[in-house]
């Protein structure tokens, strides 16, 4: 086969595959290969305007190739054409000029319409702070007690081909998002730690969440469903692993949610209040230490607590863990300034942060027999 027979069949058989490919991801249920036209006013309008663009696009090759092809076929040499010859046409000229910028000036109006309203976060019914964080998602409803964390939810063995992808594998949170349908729901986006990007498809937001800025967006949902996004924003080791979820719910719905989300708070905070007034078993803190460590801590520091060298620190017979007590209580309170080391005083209660410690103190051989109850955190954090 010479050159152009192989680059013949390689274009014809990517042409060939590509639908295949296609439908095949559309039967996982996972993507078409075309922008998708979400669940909101805006979405669609920007749905409108892709596929606008896309047909101004496909007339505009379909012409000039078209003039190009056809003339290359009719005047070809075998044929006995005759090149003409000449140089620069001040009317050609104009006209690719004047053409192509007519065109462009007739898409910026439609485009510059919904670029406009998107931008328009104003008469919002409530708002929502966004605020990412290496690697997980707050929410805080800015009208209310409410906020929460919300993080990855597939389990690590799917992620290490120990067991099989689920659905929703690297979709999924443990606390999504709830909103209302029918309400304008305006966010204000911001991130704790480096550039992250909340993106939610349907939505047609992707907003980047910069330290130390707000940006805004805003969505008005029609119908109750469940939307799916991700962190668009490469943002460390497990940019992968952050989701986004939100649930719109039926207004009655949302307000029943929201009440009961108030109510697990208060319920929360005599829990706390119980739990700082008892002492904890060895056992109990181990155990519940070791799902807090596992959830929180294993991505850096790794299950068998050895860290990742050079990156995140061994606790395994860590100094400052071995020997330094309110070290540890202040370090997991307050984080490290410029460092991935977080402050979790607001990720975790109390008697987490106890557990946590606990176990840290005495698991992969650390054996100091330290039991740290919530009662000193608590003293810690409020001395402080
Ligand atoms: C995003 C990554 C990350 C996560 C998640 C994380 N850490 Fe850390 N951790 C670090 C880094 C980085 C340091 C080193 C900070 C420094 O340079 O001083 C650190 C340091 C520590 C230290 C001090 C170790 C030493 O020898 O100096 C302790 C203790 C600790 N982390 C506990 C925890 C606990 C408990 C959790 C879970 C609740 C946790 N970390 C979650 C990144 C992380
Ligand atoms: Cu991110």
């Amino acid at each position: 086969m010479n050159l152009l027979t192989k680059m013949f069949v390689t274009i014809v058989t990517m042409f060939i595959t590509l639908p295949t490919l296609a439908q095949s991801l559309e039967s996982e249920g996972r993507s078409d290969l075309n922008l998708r036209s979400g669940v909101t006013d805006i979405s669609s309008q920007v749905y409108d305007l892709h596929m606008l663009m896309f047909m101004v696009c496909v007339g505009i090759a379909v012409v000039v190739f078209g003039v190009m092809f056809i003339s290359m076929f009719l005047h070809r040499k075998s044929r006995g054409a005759k090149p003409a010859n000449f140089h620069e046409s001040v009317k050609v000229e104009i006209a690719w000029t004047v053409v192509p910028f007519i065109i462009l000036i007739l898409m910026a109006f439609p485009a510059a319409k919904t670029l406009i309203a998107m931008e328009d976060t104003s008469e919002a019914d409530m708002t929502v702070l966004v605020t990412g964080s290496q690697w997980k998602w707050h929410y805080k409803y800015m009208d209310s007690d409410v906020e929460f964390y919300s993080t990855l939810a597939t389990q690590q063995e799917q992620i290490r081909n120990k067991f099989a992808k689920s659905e929703n594998y690297l979709l999924e949170v443990d606390r999504p998002l709830v909103i209302p349908t029918g309400q304008k729901v305006r966010f204000l986006i911001t991130s704790d730690d480096v550039i992250h990007s909340w993106w939610v498809p349907d939505f047609a937001i992707k907003k980047d969440a910069n330290p130390g800025f707000i940006n805004e967006a805003w969505t008005n949902v029609n119908e109750p469903g469940v939307y799916r996004g991700q962190c668009a924003e490469l943002c460390g080791k497990d940019h992968g692993f952050m989701p986004i979820v939100v649930i719109a719910k039926t207004p009655q719905e949302y307000e029943k949610w929201k009440a009961e989300k108030i109510a697990a708070i208060e319920t929360a905070k005599a829990e706390e209040d119980r739990l700082l007034a008892m002492n904890m078993s060895m056992d109990d803190l181990m155990t519940s230490g070791q799902k807090v460590y596992l959830a929180k801590c294993a991505a850096c520091h790794m299950p068998n607590g050895e860290g990742l060298p050079g990156v995140f620190p061994s606790i395994k017979g860590s100094n400052l863990v071995l020997n330094d007590r309110t070290g540890h209580i202040d370090i997991l309170l307050n984080g490290r300034t410029g460092t991935a080391m977080q402050a979790f005083a607001k990720q975790l209660t109390l008697s987490e942060i106890a557990a946590v410690i606990t176990y840290q103190r005495n698991a992969w051989g650390n054996n100091t027999g330290d039991i740290v109850q919530a009662s000193e955190v608590h003293t810690y954090a409020n001395g402080k």
